[in-house]
């Protein structure tokens, strides 16, 4: 683990340049009637979950270019997660994905409280095939034409739970790379049919205070249709299931210039908004870091979800699911665990009653410019005292750097040298 020393020595260099700026910062905001140490609160409070295979390098379908003391199994995971929760204090909780974080059960929750982890949801995967398994996905998982594959897909998701249940998790996110690459392939209404009809099998199996999560994907790897294509698709699902399912938006899964922040109040409306995949984006779904493309797209969203927190029932899972192909994967997520939390802290800076009297004014000019005051506070001040506070680090790539981690585990780690395909 990161030493402790390490992180004080390199917070001692950078405290007094915090104080200072952070009694500016405060002086300002007071001027705007609004409290830092308020703010500093709700950074403190806000947390992202980190996805287990995000600490591996990511890739592409066509290569993978693996650095060294890469993750040889989930044990090792669970360490570069701790590395990045230590220097953050933002990333509490993993979300691991079956089956390649599998091991025992126990031995996971050993090794997550000796780390000082939780477990967010899990993820299950029929988007590919095993070794040994009886049954192809080639053609579909839980809305293949063959009822065997389909309960083998079903299967599968219980065992998940099942997991998930021993290690203190309390949902399940699907994703189905179910589709067709060639128009007449499929029959689009049957095949929605059996993909709902197996979800319920799956639902059936949902512990009472579990959710099931079903994320959507507009294309990828089935390019002409997608079962679960739009959040249209997937808010039918949710609703069709019942109360315990929800919708998981993934920023990545959306045509261009969709506004995600309107499906995100839709969602809420209709109780059915259950968390989130943070990724950026040009093109499509690139899984880029959050906030390194649209970083004002990211602030519009989470400016949806400061308005409605107070939305009964409103429960949402955090988490980062992106893929680090030239970074070093802890570096990637850490920038992007605190883009999100920066995101959060400037929706919360939004002055919500002046909004409200320029709405209710009809002054789309000033009410633009309420949002892009919070969007421009440079509350950098705020997320460095929100570590510092919870013993973690003011600048937490520059303490990574010092402590020499990568160095260290590429020591006991074998070098991967494959160059297989890419993550999703
Ligand atoms: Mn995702």
């Amino acid at each position: 683990m990161i030493g402790k020393s390490i992180i004080e020595a390199e917070n001692a260099a950078r405290e007094a340049d915090l104080a200072a700026d952070y009694d500016a910062l405060g002086a300002r905001l007071a001027r705007r009637g609004m409290d830092i140490e308020a703010l500093t609160a709700r950074a403190m409070a806000f947390g992202v979950a980190v996805p287990s295979w995000g600490t591996g390098t990511g890739g592409t379908r066509f290569a993978r270019f693996p650095g060294p003391g890469e993750p040889a199994g989930i044990m090792d995971k669970l360490d570069d997660c701790a590395v990045i929760h230590a220097l953050t204090a933002a990333t509490p909780r993993v979300s691991l994905h079956i089956p390649w974080d599998k091991a025992d059960p126990a031995l996971l929750g050993e090794k997550a409280e000796e780390v000082g982890l939780g477990f967010d949801a899990m993820n299950s995967n029929t988007f590919q095939d095993q070794p040994g398994q009886a049954r192809s996905y080639k053609f579909g998982s839980l809305s293949h034409a063959d009822a065997a594959t389909r309960q083998q897909a079903i299967e599968h998701n219980l065992e998940c739970i099942e997991i998930g249940r021993a290690i203190g998790s309390k949902a399940l996110t699907v994703w189905i790379g179910d589709g067709s690459n060639f128009p007449g392939q499929t029959s689009l209404s049957r095949q929605f049919d059996r993909y709902l009809e197996s979800m319920k099998a799956i639902y059936a199996g949902l512990p009472q205070d579990w959710r099931i999560f079903s994320e959507h994907k507009i294309y990828e790897p089935a390019f002409y249709s997608t079962v679960v294509q739009d959040w249209g698709t997937s808010l039918m699902t949710a609703q069709e299931l019942g109360p315990k399912a929800q919708c998981l938006v993934d920023l990545g899964h959306h045509a261009p210039n969709v506004n995600i922040e309107m499906i995100v109040a839709r969602l809420i409306r209709a109780g059915k908004l259950g968390g989130f995949h943070f990724n950026d984006s040009k093109y499509g779904d690139d899984d880029l870091d959050s906030g390194t493309i649209e970083p004002f797209r990211l602030f519009l969203v989470f400016n949806e979800l400061v308005e409605l927190e107070d939305t009964p029932g409103l429960d949402l899972a955090h988490m980062i699911d992106q893929s680090h192909n030239v970074t070093d994967p802890i570096e990637s997520l850490i920038v992007s665990a605190c883009e999100i939390q920066r995101a959060f802290v400037q929706a919360s800076l939004v002055d919500r009653a002046a909004l409200d009297g320029f709405r209710g004014d009809n002054d789309a000019l000033m009410a633009a410019a309420t949002l892009r005051a919070a969007f421009r506070t440079d509350v950098e001040p705020v997320l460095q005292m929100a570590r510092l506070r919870a013993g973690a680090a003011i600048d937490p790539v520059a303490a990574y750097r010092a402590s020499g981690w990568r160095a260290q585990v590429a020591e006991s780690r074998p070098r991967v040298t494959g160059a297989g395909g890419g993550i999703v």
